[in-house]
Parts: structure tokens; C-alpha cells; sequence
């Protein structure tokens, strides 16, 4: 069918928005040729302006876990905007997806909603800084936690790792409070833990790294997060915007049997409308205005119609099986693409946690951001648009997770291992 309409609308869009997209992950710069512009969703499949039909790993970057434009979420949506779209009042809603969220995550005393994952971990981070009265943070390199200033952070050089900026923009002075250390490096961690404790406020972490593909906690890391943090005082953030509800419903957390102090949720429990969310211990979120003196706000925050998708979306994926039937698609994929790499000769590393996946181009064993790097990008290259001529949309880059959904079927996936194995075999010359 072409990409002639998806190459004109790009042309077009270069010249409205910043490299055409409203996201940059979204441009293909990580995998060259121009980005497809989608017309409409169903279930599992994503269909472009051009007509074609693709079966879908990327799901918006996790929210569609109960498939595209599901038709109980659409019919709730349909009801909900005859009643209006904003109030910027308090609703039932709101207390109706908190009671939800807050059942799921015993862990969180409150919670509040905001937009995004970037307003949910810039705002727990200022009521770390807020509760505790210190002012720096850690994070671990490869983890992403939306783009606030503090957290466009790389890891500096010198023992302290002290971070400096990782965007043109962010001030030294916000980099400088900013800490960061390899992922899974224990020792690393409580090391700097142990000498710094007292100016730190709180560690972010992805619990499982969904943005530099799919990197799994080993053994024993997590835990020692939990145990240096309660040791000093510092406030344990667990980023779950991806893993939540995606890695169990319980997410990470409930996966790896850690309670953290804080958490960070979105993408899923907006069912693809913009929601995020965070939250903790009463006593940390009791510090939050206007309980509170810690300032934060949001004019959307808890809209009426985001809160709909994410309730309908949490109502399906409590029923009876949802997670057994996710379970066993994902088995499915995770068996077929790795006998389609053995098959095809081809050495790849594939890692999941519950639903979310990743295929790595290299034979070194990924467990951080540096042996994540030893993949090859210009093999997934390749693999990305040979799926995506034969009608599978993966992320447009190596270093991004994938995503199955309740609506993926077996015939899904057997169409896409087979596009695997033939896209995997042409990469051997
Ligand atoms: P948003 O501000 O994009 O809603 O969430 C930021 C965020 C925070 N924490 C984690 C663990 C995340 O994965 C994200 C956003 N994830 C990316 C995917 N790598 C969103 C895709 C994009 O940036 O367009």
C-alpha cells in the first residue's frame, strides 16, 4: 500500500512541530526513514494513513494494555462527554480511580493525579525534598523518568558521580543535586549511600528499565534500594509508570515483594488519556498542598474523561484471568521469537518482566545501561523495517520496551514470529 500520505503529512509537520512529532522517540531518528502517520486503532492492530494494517507491540508505549479503542472504554467515554470534558472541580470519578489505584498499591497511603509520568516524578521528588528537607536525589543511568530538569541527568565523572547535564537547558545547579550511579551495581549504591546520606532526599528507580529496552533487577538490588533507604532515612521512589499494572497489576512492586516508599504510575491507568499519578506514605503525602506546604497543581489534573478510560481499563484488567491470559500471550511470543533467532542463526538476548519485552541485538548479557549499548542498532534497524513491511509496528528503536495486550491472539502471534524468522534470516548476510 505505500507510505505516500505518512512521507507528505511528515513534510508537512516539519515545518508546524519540532522534527514533525510531538515526541521525539516518535520521529524514527533511532532507525531512519520517516514516521508513520496512524489514522485509527483496533484491538491489536494500528492501521496508517495509508491503509495499511499493522499488528502492534507499542501500544502507545504501554497504556492499551486492554487493546485499542476497546469497546467497553468507548462506550464509557461516549456517556462520559455528554455530562462535559472539564470542570476543574473535584468529581467521583477521582475518588472512584484513587480507591482503585490505592487498592492495588497498598503500599500508597494517598495519591494524587496529574498529567503525565514527568509531572508524577517531578512532583514526588518535591515532596521527597519537601518531607525530608534535603536536596539531592539519585537515579541510575538508562532510567528515565519523564524530562524535568533535575532528571536530564548523566552520570558525571569522580567518585560522588555527581550529575551534570544531559540536555542543552538544564541548569549546572539542577544537575549538580542529582546523583547517578549504574543500575544494579549494589555496591555502588550503598557505597555512595553510606557517605552522602545525609543531603540525599530519595532514589527514583524504574524497578524494571523499560527505557533502555528491558532490563531486569537482579537478584538482591532491589532489595538492597529497600534496605539502604529505610537504613538512612531516604525516600524510596519506585517509578511504575511502565511496570505499573503491566508488569502484574500490582506492578513491580507486587512482582518483586518491595514496598516502596513512593510511587509513580501513568501510561496504563489512563487507558490512553493522559493521566499520571503518584503517591506514598500518608505521612510523606500528607505534606502535598493543600493538606500540605509542598506546592503542586495541575488544571486537567483528575479530568473527568482521562479518569473514565483509566477506570474502565482497571475493571477489565481485574476481572477473573486477564493476567493468566496476557501471561500466556506473552509465553507465546517469548518462545516463538527466540526459536525464530535460533532458526535464523541470528544472536539476540530477550528479556521480559510480565508483559513488557525486549529483543537485544548482541550476545553480551544486558543488566544496565552500558552492556545494554553493546547491542547493534543498525541490525535492529533493519529487524524494525522488515516487521514493519511485514506488518508488525515494534518501538522505533533498540532501546525501547514492546507491550502485548488482552487483544493479541494467537494468530498474532504466529504472524508475527513468522515475519521474525524471515525478517531474521535476511539480516544473516
Ligand atoms: P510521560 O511524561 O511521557 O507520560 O512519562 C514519562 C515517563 C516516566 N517514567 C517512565 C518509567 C517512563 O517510561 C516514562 C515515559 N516513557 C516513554 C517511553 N520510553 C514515553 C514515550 C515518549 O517519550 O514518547
Amino acid at each position: 500500500m505505500g507510505l505516500k500520505k505518512s512521507k507528505a503529512l511528515y513534510e508537512k509537520a516539519v515545518g508546524l512541530m519540532p522534527g514533525g512529532v510531538n515526541s521525539p522517540v516518535r520521529a524514527f531518528k533511532a532507525v531512519g526513514g520517516s514516521p508513520l502517520f496512524i489514522k485509527k486503532a483496533k484491538g491489536s492492530r494500528i492501521y496508517d494513513v495509508d491503509g495499511n494494517e499493522y499488528i502492534d507491540y507499542v501500544l502507545s508505549w504501554g497504556p492499551m494494555i486492554v487493546g485499542h479503542s476497546h469497546p467497553a472504554v468507548v462506550k464509557a467515554l461516549r456517556s462520559a462527554i455528554e455530562n462535559g470534558t472539564s470542570f476543574g472541580a473535584p468529581t467521583p470519578l477521582e475518588i472512584e480511580l484513587a480507591e482503585m489505584v490505592l487498592k492495588a498499591y497498598p503500599s500508597m497511603g494517598k495519591v494524587r493525579m496529574v498529567n503525565s509520568g514527568t509531572e508524577a516524578a517531578m512532583s514526588a521528588i518535591r515532596a521527597a525534598r519537601g518531607f525530608t528537607g534535603r536536596d539531592k536525589i539519585i537515579k541510575f543511568e538508562g532510567c528515565y523518568h519523564g524530562h524535568a530538569d533535575g532528571l536530564l541527568v548523566k552520570a558525571g565523572s569522580g567518585a560522588a558521580t555527581f550529575g551534570i547535564p544531559d540536555s542543552p537547558g538544564v541548569p549546572k545547579a539542577y544537575a549538580k543535586n542529582t546523583l547517578t550511579l549504574p543500575y544494579n551495581d549494589a555496591e555502588a549504591f550503598k557505597g555512595l549511600v553510606d557517605r552522602e546520606w545525609k543531603s540525599i532526599a530519595c532514589v527514583i528507580v524504574e524497578p524494571v528499565v523499560g527505557n533502555i529496552g528491558c532490563v531486569l533487577p537482579k537478584p538482591g538490588f532491589l532489595e538492597a534500594l529497600r534496605k539502604e533507604t529505610k537504613k538512612h532515612g531516604l525516600i524510596l521512589i519506585f517509578d511504575e509508570v511502565m511496570t505499573g499494572f503491566r508488569v502484574s497489576y500490582g506492578g513491580a512492586q507486587a512482582f518483586y515483594g518491595i514496598k516502596p516508599d513512593m510511587t509513580c504510575l501513568g501510561k496504563v491507568i489512563g487507558g490512553g488519556l493522559p493521566v499520571g499519578a503518584y503517591g506514598g506514605r500518608k505521612e510523606i503525602m500528607s505534606c502535598i498542598s493543600p493538606e500540605g506546604p509542598v506546592y503542586q497543581a495541575g488544571t486537567l489534573s483528575g479530568n473527568p474523561l482521562a479518569m473514565t478510560a483509566g477506570i474502565e481499563t482497571l475493571k477489565i484488567l481485574s476481572k477473573k484471568g486477564a493476567y493468566e491470559k496476557l501471561e500466556k500471550t506473552m509465553q507465546r511470543l517469548e518462545e516463538g521469537l527466540k526459536d525464530a533467532a535460533k532458526r535464523a542463526g541470528v544472536k539476540t538476548k530477550f528479556y521480559r518482566a510480565g508483559t513488557m519485552f525486549c529483543t537485544y541485538f548482541t550476545e553480551t548479557d544486558v543488566v544496565d545501561y552500558r552492556t545494554a549499548k553493546t547491542a547493534d542498532t543498525g541490525k535492529f534497524s533493519r529487524f524494525f523495517h522488515g516487521m514493519l513491511q511485514n506488518g508488525i509496528n515494534i518501538a522505533p528503536s533498540q532501546f525501547e520496551a514492546g507491550f502485548i495486550s488482552l487483544a493479541h491472539t494467537p494468530g498474532d502471534i504466529g504472524k508475527t514470529v513468522n515475519a521474525a524468522f524471515k525478517v531474521l534470516s535476511g539480516l544473516k548476510e
